[in-house]
């Protein structure tokens, strides 16, 4: 079941999506065994054959809208938890950037975790970061980018926190497929993190340490 899953992603089918999705809860299939098994690698699939001229763009965007259907039914089982809320975490995509199905996931696994969590979307510019860092004065800001071309949008972010005074107010965590932990050293973040359990565990470590 779970290799049919990961063949409707690529296939971009997402009725077949939802119900083997469900198919695959009845059958005990746990959702981050579906994430880890089915929905990940399909997308790893589609980016390298993007990358080979095997798919286009259309093509990659029907498999994330399929991805997507699978994560309106894993999303609320992700983010089951019932604790109150343990910090403020603001997340959002930078400019120029549209992927959001990462950023999602690290949402939902941190509001699973027992953290508020909120979502500023994708394409978010510096200045709306700033803006939502002084309304919502979040513990950490998690940021998103999945492109080498809009990464380098992040350490302005930093910059125009500092600029504003609002720098030391709150952590700053990144993440995404081109960032690094040294990229995240070289530009002044405090930490860095590879997938979404990975953000949860340095967001539980950084509000520990701040506590
Ligand atoms: Co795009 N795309 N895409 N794309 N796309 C990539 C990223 C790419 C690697 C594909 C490839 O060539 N192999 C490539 C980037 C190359 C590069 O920069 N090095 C690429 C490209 C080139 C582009 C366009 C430029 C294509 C074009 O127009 N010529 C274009 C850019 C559009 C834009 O943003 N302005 C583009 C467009 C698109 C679609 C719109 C079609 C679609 C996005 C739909 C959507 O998100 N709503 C899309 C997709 C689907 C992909 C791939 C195939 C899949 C991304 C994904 O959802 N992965 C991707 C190839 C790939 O990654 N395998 C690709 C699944 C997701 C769960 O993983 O997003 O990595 P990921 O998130 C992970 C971690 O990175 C981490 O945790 C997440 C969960 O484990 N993480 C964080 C993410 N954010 C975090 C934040 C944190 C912590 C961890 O906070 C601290």
């Amino acid at each position: 079941m779970i290799d049919k899953l990961k063949e409707a992603v690529l296939d971009g089918d997402s009725t077949v999506v939802s119900e083997l999705t469900t198919s695959a809860i009845e059958a005990g299939h746990l959702p981050a065994e579906i994430l880890d098994e089915a929905l990940i690698p399909a997308m790893d699939v589609v980016g390298s054959e993007f990358e080979s001229g095997i798919r286009f763009i259309p093509e990659m965007l029907i498999s994330a809208e399929a991805m997507k259907a699978s994560m309106v039914i894993l999303r609320p089982l992700l983010a089951e938890s019932g604790i109150p809320p343990k910090g403020r975490i603001l997340i959002g995509t930078v400019e120029g950037d549209l992927h959001d199905i990462g950023k999602d996931l690290v949402a939902t696994m941190l509001e699973g975790a027992g953290y508020e969590v909120i979502d500023l979307g994708v394409e978010v510019t510096a200045d709306r970061f700033v803006e939502a860092v002084r309304e919502f004065q979040p513990d950490i800001l998690a940021i998103s980018a999945l492109l080498t071309t809009t990464m380098v949008y992040m350490p302005q972010v930093i910059e125009r926190l500092a600029e504003a005074g609002l720098r030391e107010s709150t952590e700053i965590i990144v993440g995404g497929a081109p960032v690094t932990q040294s990229y995240a050293d070289k530009i002044g973040a405090d930490g860095y993190a590879e997938d979404a359990a990975a953000a949860v565990a340095l967001v539980k470590r950084l509000l520990v340490a701040v506590s």
